[in-house]
């Protein structure tokens, strides 16, 4: 595979862009690839674009220098990272249209390769596996390695996701060697929570509801339990997860309040149900096990479509 550094380096003023709402392996991918550049070609003009970076990866950007918020006016070359289709690129998309050279790096199994240039290996558990690839391992130093690492814990749920694979497991040991603390980048992305987090999962198990069997676990949070336990919808990250992971579910509902009679939803499967069906159904998105979407109407109705939904493909295994 061509390196990184072939790509880039005739181009300047570098818009690094990855999608909306980002994620581990958006942040990791466009802080790595930043970093990269830089070390590199350190007299090119870049900018690492994000909007509404979550604050568990402020270690990435400590001193809150790197992920800028305003797209420049000058603009040679786009990179997307981690994106599957243009739209996902927020404010840049009207900007990644226009432009000529534009690079893609990806690994989602929709991505039709959208840029001029595209590399997009579904197989790869993280656009930050794939990124790796690009990258001789003389290059990588340990901050690249910390953000790689990063996209490659949080997008495989801690090596733990099918998509994980010995290659995954070969990057990280390669990522291991250049001294990142993978236990605390681990700890901190996949398990500590605030006060506050702890207080609302708390609640969210609490009221959660064991339906089908016990099956099917229903939890909702709405905007008053936000403000109650000073969060915000950041803060309800892993709550589906940790659904999830009671024994004998097989699907996992988790229902925020996003205003009023609106509904943000995210579905996790564990063996059989293909939510991503369930997503398409309600013009959401995902994968077979883990997907979301948005409902609008009355939270009984909300939980009585979804539901519903979710009978029929169970009550079809038995
Ligand atoms: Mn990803």
């Amino acid at each position: 595979m061509k390196e990184l550094k072939e790509y880039v380096k005739n181009a300047d003023d570098i818009v690094i862009a990855g999608h909306v709402a980002p994620d581990g392996d958006c942040v990791g991918a466009v802080i790595a690839v930043y970093r990269y550049i830089h070390k590199l070609f350190p007299e090119k003009r870049l900018t690492p674009y994000l909007e509404n970076t979550p604050k568990v990866y402020d270690y990435l950007d400590p001193d809150k220098s790197i992920i800028k918020s305003e797209i420049p006016e000058e603009i040679g070359m786009i990179i997307a990272l981690d994106s599957s289709s243009v739209d996902r690129l927020g404010e840049v998309a009207n900007e990644f249209r226009k432009k000529k050279a534009t690079l893609v790096i990806d690994h989602h199994v929709s991505n039709i390769g959208f840029g001029d240039i595209n590399i997009v290996d579904k197989e790869a558990g993280s656009a930050c596996e794939v990124i790796a690839h690009m990258m001789s391992d003389d290059d990588i130093d340990v901050k690249i390695a910390e953000a790689l690492y990063t996209g490659m814990v949080t997008d495989s749920g801690g090596f733990r996701y099918p998509a994980t694979s010995k290659d995954t497991m070969n990057l990280a040991g390669r990522l291991m060697e250049k001294g990142i603390d993978f236990s605390w980048i681990m700890d901190r992305c996949m398990y500590s929570r605030t006060y506050h987090q702890a207080q609302l999962l708390g609640r969210a198990l609490l009221e959660s509801i064991l339906i089908m069997d016990g099956k099917c676990i229903v939890t909702t949070v709405t905007k008053s339990m936000l403000d109650m336990y000073e969060t915000e919808e950041e803060d309800t990250e892993g709550i589906v997860d940790q659904l999830r992971v009671t024994r004998g579910v097989e699907v996992a509902v988790f229902i925020r309040e996003r205003a009023e009679q609106e509904y943000k939803v995210s579905l996790r499967s564990n063996n059989y149900v293909d939510v991503s069906k369930i997503a398409d159904y309600f013009e959401g998105g995902g994968h077979i096990r883990a997907a979301g979407f948005t409902m609008r109407g009355s939270l009984h109705d909300v939980i009585n479509n979804i539901t519903e939904q979710i009978s029929l493909q169970i009550k079809s295994k038995e």
